[in-house]
Parts: C-alpha cells; structure tokens; sequence
C-alpha cells in the first residue's frame, strides 16, 4: 500500500507539529497547513529527509483562501487520506460579562468555522473513494464548563457536536472520524490565551507535569494505525495530576 497523504493543520506549533514529526516517522506524506510560512517551510526542510512533505500556507479562518489552498494542489496530492483538524486556540480567559468580543470572534472563527472550512474542502475528497480518517482536536473544555472559560468552552462543545456529527453522516462512506479531547498540554496554547504575557501562560502547568504535544501526537498515530475496521471514535486524555478540567493535583 502507498503511503497515506495527511493534510495538518496548525502544523507550525505544538500538537500539530509534533504530530507532523511523528507522522513523518511512520511512512505518512505530509501536507503541512499554517499561517507562519517560515516555520512550515523550516519543517518542511527538517522533515524531507525521512518523507514527502508539500506545504500550504493559508488562514483556515479564511473562506476563499482554504478552498484556493486546497484546489493549489498538485494532483499528486489531491488524494488525502487523513485530515487533521489542529488548528485552533484559546483567546482571553475572562468572566462572561467582561469578555472581549474580539477575542469570542477569533475563537469562533479558528476553532469552529477554521475547522468546518478545511472540512467543506477535503471530505469531498474522501466521500468520493469511500475511505479517508479526520481526527479533530477538541478539548476537556468541550466536556466541562470552567470558570471563565465560556466561549472557548462553547467552540469546543460545537467541535465536539460537529465530530459526532461527521461520525453520522459519513457513516456510509465508511470515514473514520476520531476525536481527542486533552487536558493541560504545554504548548503555545497558553501564550496565546493570556497574548504574550509569560508569568500567566506559565500559571496552568505549575506544580505538575502537563502533557506535551508528543504525547497527543501519539495517540493519533495510535487512532491512524488501528486495522481497517476499527475506528477510535473518542478520547479524553490528562496529565496525570488533573482529573477533570478543575481538579488538578499541584506540588508546591
Ligand atoms: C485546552 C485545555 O485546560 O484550557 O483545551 O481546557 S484547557
């Protein structure tokens, strides 16, 4: 069998670069998708050597730049196999009543409409041979409501809706739809929650030993290397201090 095409999005950081890294090793061809050029390029260069690697930079929040992104592909990487909803983030941590519209309309727009874009764009690809593999990236934060967690919540729960969704639609195109739902991973994530400031983004992961993107890299090359009937529909993963998206075991 030919290697599988995987489409990444959010590829420049965190879970979606550790997962191009890990995917590379296991014989995927990569489509790496993000908005920084320079680092896909740069992981691009780094990843060449161990497979094929083609880039598209774009902003999936972007409507017109996602179908032209996808429609730029070479024909020998029309043919995705798996597409990987990473892109996405958290913007302000504020009580309902002090939040910052700005900051509900990027959330919604990344993580909600990002995702439903690239997805409009690639499953067409799939239904067509009736086979391919989503993953989408929720979150402990689409199970549970936190305190101030409020509209990223929300645009986790709708990721959450829409992944149970596409399970149910694409039932008969035999797609497999996998969610992973973590909790406290180090990554970029809270450095944008809290917009640079690095005393606030350090808070969450004091005291414990959070996840890394590596170890969610890992559970997706797990769902994607299950045999052809069995799909791993659901995860819900933490660090081992955290319980839940409140209880969390600090040291110190
Ligand atoms: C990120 C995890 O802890 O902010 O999706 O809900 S958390």
């Amino acid at each position: 069998m030919t290697s599988r095409i995987a489409l990444i999005t959010g590829a420049t950081a965190g879970i979606g670069e550790a997962t191009a890294r890990l995917l590379a090793k296991n014989n995927f061809r990569l489509i790496l998708c993000g908005r920084r050029g320079d680092r896909l390029k740069a992981l691009q260069d780094e990843l060449t050597s161990t497979t094929a690697v083609t880039t598209l930079t774009f902003d999936v929040t972007k409507r017109a730049q996602v179908s032209k992104a996808i429609q730029s592909l070479p024909p020998e990487w029309q043919d995705i196999d798996v597409l990987i909803n990473n892109a996405g983030g958290a913007h302000g941590l504020d009580p309902i009543q002090n939040g910052s519209v700005d900051d509900w309309d990027a959330m919604i727009d990344v993580n909600v409409k990002g995702l439903l874009y690239i997805s409009h764009a690639v499953i067409p690809i799939m239904v067509a041979k009736n086979r391919g593999h989503i993953v989408n990236l929720g979150s402990i934060a689409g199970r549970e409501v936190y305190a101030n967690g409020n509209v990223y919540c929300a645009s986790k729960f709708a990721v959450d809706a829409l992944s149970r969704a596409m399970r149910i639609d694409l039932n008969a195109s035999a797609i497999k739809v996998t969610q992973v739902n973590p909790g406290l991973v180090e990554t970029e994530f809270a450095l944008v929650r809290f917009k640079g400031n690095k005393e606030r983004a350090s808070q969450p992961y004091k005291g414990l030993e959070p996840l890394r993107g590596d170890d969610i890299a890992d559970l997706i090359l797990f769902a994607l290397t299950r045999p052809p009937h069995v799909v791993v529909a659901d995860m819900v993963v933490f660090p081992v201090a955290q319980a839940s998206a409140t209880v969390v075991k600090r040291e110190g």
